[in-house]
């Protein structure tokens, strides 16, 4: 097997062991570099489905992904990758993509699609074409979390930050939080997409997080990093706050690991 296949299925089932993927919950792309998409080329059809997409993806046009399968489980995709998951190039004009290698069976690429692709848009755009990973999963800390405050990406930043002292230095721009929406469509792509300009994972309130990273290692981490903070502010709640980390504490730990933490977000 190819190795970006293997560290994607790696992934995938990694999340699945974290208990974030029941069912067929999550989903996961990865934006592949050219050198990839030439090693696994041997496996492309010759007669690849085309599918249309609802949004303009003509900013990665051309680009290949590897995509989780839309209603497949994370939990299967070690035993059947060519089933579970597959490869896809975007249409020269954005307007579409050929499905060239695995969802078998007539599967097609995640329903989350639109938001995977308008984040991967978002996220090249402001981080120089680093990001390559855009990961969707159901952790259980992050969505109880996002029941106990209001919508609002200074306040679960915070919460956050104060939670684990590495959260600061992980993602000290903060992590974003959108409201209830309905799941799957271009509307909460949309929004999605607008706020993950400004950090690297946003919550979808009641329901889950999209992260986002330079590759598999960085972007898992980085959801597993801002879940496992919510777990202990969970814990630390119900056994009752007496004490936090404070601002000031805040700023200095940014400056010793010299990171630009995100001001807005201090008092
Ligand atoms: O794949 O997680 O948000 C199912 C989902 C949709
Ligand atoms: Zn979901």
């Amino acid at each position: 097997m190819e190795k970006v296949l293997e560290d994607y299925i790696r992934m995938c089932y990694d999340g699945f062991l974290q208990g974030w993927h029941e069912r067929n919950g999550g989903n996961l792309t990865y934006r592949m570099k050219a050198e990839e998409a030439e090693s696994c080329a041997h496996l492309f059809t010759s007669s690849p489905r085309h599918m249309e997409l609802p949004i303009d993806a003509s900013a990665i046009a051309s680009e290949y992904f590897i995509t989780t399968g839309s209603g497949r489980y994370m939990r299967n995709v070690p035993l059947a990758p060519e089933k579970n998951i597959g490869i896809i190039r975007i249409d020269s004009d954005g307007k579409g993509y050929d499905i060239l290698w695995g969802l078998e069976d007539g599967a097609k690429p995640t329903s989350e699609l639109p938001s995977h692709l308008l984040n991967h848009i978002s996220r090249m755009s402001v981080t120089d074409g680093r990001c390559r990973v855009i990961y969707h999963a159901h952790p259980a800390n992050i969505t109880a979390l996002s029941y106990t405050i209001e919508p609002d990406a200074k306040t679960l930043s915070r919460i956050l930050w104060q939670s684990e002292t590495e959260c600061a230095v992980v993602f000290p721009e903060g992590v974003g939080i959108l409201d209830w929406m309905i799941p799957g469509g271009t509307d909460i792509a949309e929004e999605t997409s607008k706020l993950i300009r400004k950090y690297p994972a946003v919550v979808w309130a009641f329901h889950g997080i999209f992260g986002s990273g330079a590759d598999f290692d960085e972007t898992f981490g980085l959801v597993h990093t801002i879940e496992k903070a919510a777990e202990i502010y969970l814990k630390a709640k119900s056994a009752g706050i007496i004490r936090t980390i404070t601002d000031d504490q805040l700023r200095v730990l940014a400056g010793a690991f010299s990171v630009k933490i995100n001001e807005e977000f201090l008092n």
